[in-house]
């Protein structure tokens, strides 16, 4: 046997069987949204979203439930199980050697199914997890259709069986509120987001499908930051990013914005392939073949034959 074999620490993914990472995943994510630098956390939903979002320097991935439903072909209405997600989780995570906030809808069911949720992702090394306040089967809140609320107490007692399950007590339980999607105004959002705090969440995820952020930032300005808050700014854009500064919002996901520029790029490839007849026009419109391998690092697969065959 080669003699480096007992010091040869660089599998595929290989930060996934070494717990010490994961646990400084789990302490810099939380650092992160408490910091006074705004954290940009980007969404992943597959290996190679991961690794792009990783290699361009992202901090943090946001593993979001409708573009890991929509590569599956599930619509984002409780249509994807929670195990599905959780193998999609890991994934991402092994691919990305990053923090992974994972969306986890509304826990898929009551507090015994999130609680469950909660122990494999701790397990798997995720940084932490959103569960918002909506019922099973829950629609994804950018569509118009039903958006009913969980009554607060027993969202709390999901928000303290997901403590008392995690398997590390620095992975983040983020209650997600959604009293602005079903139309309940500023003031529910805010006895319900002091609510999860006082029950003990890492954090909130206050959403908003307003064309502008002036519903969001009037939450801000009474919210008295008993913990970080985080938004998704899918709808209102085109917001500059000091403008959350000032409103004390340290945290925003880019919650589908690898997928959808994705998408943007497979319609323009297969638009040119048609009206060109063949593949000999794409130029740039692809990477070269050569950068697949390199995000995939297969150099380390030939490291590896080196000293193992
Ligand atoms: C997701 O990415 O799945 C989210 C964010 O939950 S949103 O789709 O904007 O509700
Ligand atoms: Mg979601």
């Amino acid at each position: 046997m080669n003699e480096q074999f007992p010091t040869f620490r660089e599998p595929y993914g290989g930060h996934l069987a070494d717990s010490r990472r994961l646990s400084d995943h789990r302490a810099a994510f939380r650092s992160l949204i408490r910091g006074s630098k705004q954290v940009l956390i980007m969404e992943a939903h597959d290996a190679i979203s991961a690794r792009i979002a990783a290699r361009a320097g992202f901090q943090a991935l946001w593993a979001s439930g409708l573009t890991m439903s929509s590569v599956a072909g599930y619509r984002d209405c409780s249509e994807m199980s929670w195990t599905d997600l959780v193998n999609r989780v890991a994934i991402v995570i092994e691919a990305s050697n990053r923090p992974v906030l994972v969306d986890a809808d509304n826990g898929f069911g009551n507090f015994n199914n999130f609680r469950i949720i909660v122990q494999r992702l701790s397990g798997l090394g995720a940084a932490g997890v959103v569960v918002e306040d909506k019922l099973f089967p829950k629609l994804n809140s950018l569509v118009d259709g039903p958006q009913d609320l969980e009554a607060i107490g027993s969202f709390c007692g999901k928000i303290k069986a997901g403590l008392d399950a995690r398997l590390d007590p620095e992975f983040q339980i983020i209650a997600r509120v959604e009293a602005l999607i079903s139309g309940h105004g500023v003031d529910e959002a805010l006895d319900r987001a002091h609510a999860y705090c006082e029950a003990g969440a890492d954090g909130v995820f206050l959403q908003s499908r307003q064309p502008t952020a002036n519903e969001v930032f009037a939450f801000a300005r009474r919210w008295n930051r008993a913990a970080p808050l985080l938004l998704a700014p899918t709808t209102f854009s085109a917001t500059m990013p000091s403008e959350y500064a000032a409103h004390g919002i340290g945290a925003i996901i880019c919650a589908n914005h690898s997928l959808r520029s994705a998408m943007r790029a497979m319609q323009n490839v297969c638009a040119r392939i048609l009206a060109t007849g063949g593949i000999h026009a794409l130029g740039d419109d692809v990477v070269p073949i050569a950068e697949l391998f390199d995000l995939m690092d297969y150099q380390e697969l030939a490291r590896a034959q080196k000293i193992y065959e």
